[in-house]
């Protein structure tokens, strides 16, 4: 299998932290969002990176649907519950985990993609303020979070680091549980420290 890929991106990262823990081989390729010639958008018109190439399948994208067909490969059940209310637990918090991703990443397509002066903060500040909700809501209950390695909780343990990378570590603040949850969920899960992005 081979992921097209960027270093820093949380969905990637998503998919290789999944991939090293069920022990699935990944060659990665670097894609460029930015380039109309890359060969990413022929795999995903939306021209958005992780995408899965396995043999002769379509193209996966994105990182849910890949996430979902690397527990498959693996057997099933494994990052993916198959008992009901645990495999929609686990859906429910990967797609607020997502959320917080795709806020995150507004406010740096804002930042890297608009013009200085036509930004308004009103936008960004909209944004953090999803982050932020989404942050407490979950450092509020983090005994329902659990321990298990699923892909809500990868999902999770990658938009708190790229909240780290992209907004700052000021989220910690107040959100000692949640830091503490992502303290046990790096034990958990040693593959979730290998795939961390460079340094800026
Ligand atoms: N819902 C997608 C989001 C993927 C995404 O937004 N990827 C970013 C990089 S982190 C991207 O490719 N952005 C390029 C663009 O939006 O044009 C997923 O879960 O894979």
């Amino acid at each position: 299998m081979r992921l097209r890929y960027s270093p820093t991106s949380p969905f990637a990262r998503k998919v290789r932290t999944a991939a090293g823990h069920l022990g699935l081989p990944l060659d990665l390729e670097l894609a460029d969002t930015g380039n109309e010639s890359d060969t990413l958008m022929r795999q995903n018109p939306l021209g958005k990176l992780p995408v899965l190439l396995d043999g002769d399948r379509a193209p996966l994208f994105d990182s849910p649907v890949i996430l979902a067909w690397l527990d498959h490969k693996a057997g099933g059940g494994k990052i993916l519950p198959t008992e009901t209310d645990a495999r929609f637990e686990a859906m429910r918090l990967e797609a607020l985990a997502d959320g917080i991703m795709d806020a995150t990443l507004l406010v740096v397509y804002e930042q890297r993609f608009r013009p200085e002066s036509v930004r308004f903060d009103g936008w960004t500040d909209r944004q953090k303020l999803k982050v932020s909700r989404a942050l407490a809501a979950l450092n509020a209950d983090v005994a329902a979070l659990g321990s298990a390695v699923t892909t809500g909780t990868i999902a999770l343990a990658c938009a708190l680091e790229y909240a780290d990378l992209r907004l700052g570590r000021g989220w910690r603040e107040g959100n000692d549980a949640l830091v503490e949850w992502l303290a046990a969920f790096h034990a958990a899960c040693p593959s979730f420290a290998t795939t961390a992005p460079p340094a800026a």
